[in-house]
């Protein structure tokens, strides 16, 4: 009895593991454990065998129905899989493209003003962001003492180390480095203790420039700043340079541009009281003290120099209400530019 069960049990995993149809399926079904078939006929015949063999014979009777059962489950979801409509897998679609990235605006806006500026024939330099009193600001005309220097605008890490407040110490860098003449840029990081809102961040980017050979005039100046700005913002672009003043500087100068939104008449973008005019930068002839603090003769070497806020520059030219926006990392925002 036992041998043929152990039979029945390997034939029908036969026929149920091979069926290829639902007829197949039900055939093998009605042949293995429907109500008339061999399996079903030892286990109704079980109250009539002697009870030692009755355990055994019943014991594995009922293992091989389930595990049969099993198998007829197994095999019916794997026809109705085969049997769904093919149109979930249509191998003639295209492919999907995967989302790629770009560069980050304020960073791709580094690379282009680091392009204008090098056709205008300066180079790029860079520095340390944890920057030392003499080169943050002593160099600069600010000696101790000095407003700018106030714990209330300048992160201090010590007593006289700082993260730098600008990029004008790459440049005192740059002069304690090469003699005259000196053309160089520096783009970076900067860091003030500000408040964070629309219009002020606690760390941000700025380029200076910096220019250095004997008879450097403003008219220098004006003719670099013109070419950069209107590369920047457009070869309509106006400028108008008011007087101002920086410790570094003299003659100091704030440069506006016409604003390009609303052509000088006052909008939302330069502000009711703006008269029309977007501030983009500070500029003027650097300080006789600057170059005497660099051990370069003031009374032979003249130059300019310029400092603008990145993030402000682009702001401007795409019309971004809110610097924040910038740092969010919201894709929506990103994938804009
Ligand atoms: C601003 C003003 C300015 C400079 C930066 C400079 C650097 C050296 C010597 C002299 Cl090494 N001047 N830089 C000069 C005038 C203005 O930036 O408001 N920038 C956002």
């Amino acid at each position: 009895m036992i041998e043929r069960l152990d039979a029945l049990r390997a034939e029908g995993e036969h026929a149920l593991v091979g069926a290829a149809s639902a007829a197949d399926l039900e055939a093998a079904r009605v042949r293995f454990l429907g109500r008339k078939s061999e399996l079903t006929g030892i286990l109704r015949g079980l109250k009539d065998l002697p009870p030692d063999e009755r355990t055994r014979v019943g014991a594995r009777a009922n293992q091989i129905r389930a595990r049969l059962e099993s198998l007829l489950a197994e095999a019916e979801s794997r026809l109705q899989a085969a049997s769904r409509p093919s149109s979930t897998r249509d191998v003639t679609l295209p492919g999907r493209r995967p989302p790629v990235g770009h560069r980050h605006l304020i960073p791709s806006v580094l690379r282009e003003l680091e392009e204008i500026f090098r056709g205008l024939g300066f180079a790029v330099a860079s520095g340390p962001d944890v920057e030392d009193d003499w080169h943050s600001f002593g160099a600069l005309n600010m000696p101790k003492g000095h407003p700018a220097r106030a714990t209330t605008d300048t992160f201090y890490l010590r007593d006289d180390v700082v993260l730098r407040p600008h990029t004008s110490s790459v440049q005192v860098r740059a002069m304690e480095k090469v003699k005259p003449p000196l053309r160089v840029i520096s783009p970076g990081r900067v860091y003030r203790n500000e408040a964070v809102d629309a219009t002020h961040l606690f760390e941000f980017h700025q380029i200076e420039g910096l220019y250095v050979d004997e008879n450097v005039s403003m008219a220098d100046l004006k003719g670099t700043l013109d070419r950069f700005l209107k590369q920047f913002f457009g070869p309509k672009t106006e400028l108008r340079f008011c007087p101002s003043y920086y410790p570094f500087v003299e003659p100091g100068a704030v440069v506006d541009i016409r604003c390009f939104f609303c052509g000088g008449k006052g909008c939302g973008v330069c502000g009711p009281l703006s008269g029309g005019w977007l501030e983009v930068l500070g500029a003027g002839m650097v300080h006789p003290n600057v170059f005497k603090a660099v051990g370069y003769d003031p009374e032979r070497w003249t130059g300019f120099a310029f400092g603008a806020g990145v993030e402000r520059l682009t702001m401007l030219r795409h019309g971004v209400p809110d610097l924040r926006y910038f740092f969010a990392n919201d894709v929506r925002f990103l994938t804009q530019f």
